[in-house]
């Protein structure tokens, strides 16, 4: 790294110091993770110097040969982890992945039933605040309030009702499995495109810990840097009958020039999510966060659905006397990095929020497993019971760095 130390030493700097506090802290966030060293490397390569709107063997611009074997690569994997008929894996992101779906299958106006976003949905999925809010009609369902999971009497009830076009699962906060095969039934009745925006357990999916979407979804979209562990960015897979639309709609519709160096790093992560031993990486993800779920009730803390089947559980922090927003600065003074996040029937702002959102995709890449994770549920009970007292985070910091000193993270790096 001497070009970059010597030629802008304030941005190496801040590199240096997100590296370090990637290390010397425990990351809870459960759309986050830590690539392998080959997704980075692809993703700082000489591609990003390179335009190639269109797509392999039908671009606009010449000197495509290597971006086309890139591509093709990332195409063919996906689709086969996937069992997708078709995948697009320009989308620069999850919400453009979502936007340009949207757009392959819908008309500027049409409705989409989706989960209500304090519930678990996705800004993406129809808040107000969103494009798809304003460019689309927005029904949405709700979770069972008694046990906090989907309801599909409740949601087919409101898809007779609504008559949307589509009809949207998969969830930012949700720790339970979707049944995709239960909103294929309900689509059907009611003649609406059926999409799964699987970004937070597309690797969960990928290792054989949660069933596949296809070959019930007719599109589906997801993020590669979350469970599945790649650089960030997004793909879209769909149906055959969706194909033309869906490359019409990324490209010219809403994107240029892809961005090669991604794709690349996309085809490695896919390659990486194909081999046997991510099945072990995702079904460890599944066993800590069972453990530490469990660890947490069973110190007294409410988690909404009350457990987890998946990479995440959200904690309903209202018996714990504290909002998300004081948990969230606690746990960080303390080392330990979550969200804040709402929970169902919230009364404060997704500003304050009442719950956290724990995950563990990311320490689960470093190698941790149950033991850690029980002492990790003991570290959050001690930060919040104490109400973020500066002596506790102190105590707790120091074991915090002790944890992780003992599961390195990039020690092949020299930075
Ligand atoms: N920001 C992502 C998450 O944290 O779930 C979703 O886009």
């Amino acid at each position: 790294m001497g070009f970059l130390e010597k030629r802008d030493p304030e941005i190496f700097n801040a590199i240096r110091g997100e590296i370090g506090r990637q290390r010397g802290t425990l990351e809870l966030i459960a759309s986050e993770n830590f690539t392998s060293l080959a997704v980075l490397e692809a993703q700082g390569c000489v591609m990003t110097n390179k335009y190639s709107e269109g797509y392999p063997g039908k671009r606009y611009y010449g000197g495509n040969e290597f971006i086309d074997v890139a591509e093709n690569l990332a195409r063919d994997r996906v689709k086969k982890i996937f069992n997708a008929e078709h995948a697009n894996v320009q989308p620069h992101s999850g919400s453009s992945a979502n936007m340009e779906a949207y757009f392959a299958v819908l008309k500027l106006g049409d409705k989409i039933l989706s989960l209500f976003l304090p519930e678990g949905g996705h800004l993406s999925h129809g808040s107000p605040v969103n494009f798809s809010g304003q460019f689309y009609k927005i029904a949405h369902y709700h979770l069972d309030p008694e046990t906090g999971m989907l309801d599909f009497d409740a949601i087919r009830k409101a898809a007779l009702a609504e008559k949307p076009q589509m009809i949207l699962c998969g969830y930012s906060a949700y720790p339970r499995t979707v049944d995709f095969k239960a909103f294929k039934e309900i689509a059907d009745e009611v003649g609406a495109v059926m999409m799964a925006d699987v970004a937070h357990i597309a690797g969960l999916i990928a290792g054989g810990e949660h069933p596949h979407p296809f070959p019930y979804a007719d599109i589906v979209t997801t993020t590669t840097h979350k469970t599945l562990r790649g650089p960030r960015g997004a793909v879209i897979m769909c149906r055959e009958k969706y194909a033309q639309a869906v490359d019409k709609a990324v490209f010219p519709g809403m994107q240029g020039g892809p961005l090669d160096h991604a794709i690349a790093a996309k085809a490695v992560c896919f390659g990486e999510a194909m081999k046997p031993e991510f099945r072990g990486y995702a079904r460890q993800i599944v066993l800590n966060a069972k453990a530490l779920a469990d660890e947490l009730m069973g110190r007294g803390f409410k988690l909404v659905s009350g457990g987890t089947d998946n990479h995440l559980m959200l904690v309903d922090l209202r018996s714990k006397g504290c909002t998300g927003k004081e948990a969230q600065v606690w746990l960080e003074a303390a080392g330990v990095t979550a969200n804040k996040n709402m929970v169902p029937n919230d009364d404060k702002s997704p500003f304050v929020t009442s719950g956290i959102r724990l995950g563990t995709p990311a320490l689960t890449t470093r190698g941790m497993k149950e033991g850690e994770m029980r002492e990790i549920g003991g570290m959050i009970d001690r930060i919040v019971a104490s109400k973020g007292d500066a002596a506790v985070a102190a105590k707790v910091k120091g074991e915090v760095s002790a944890l992780c000193a003992r599961f390195p993270l990039y020690p092949e790096l020299e930075w």
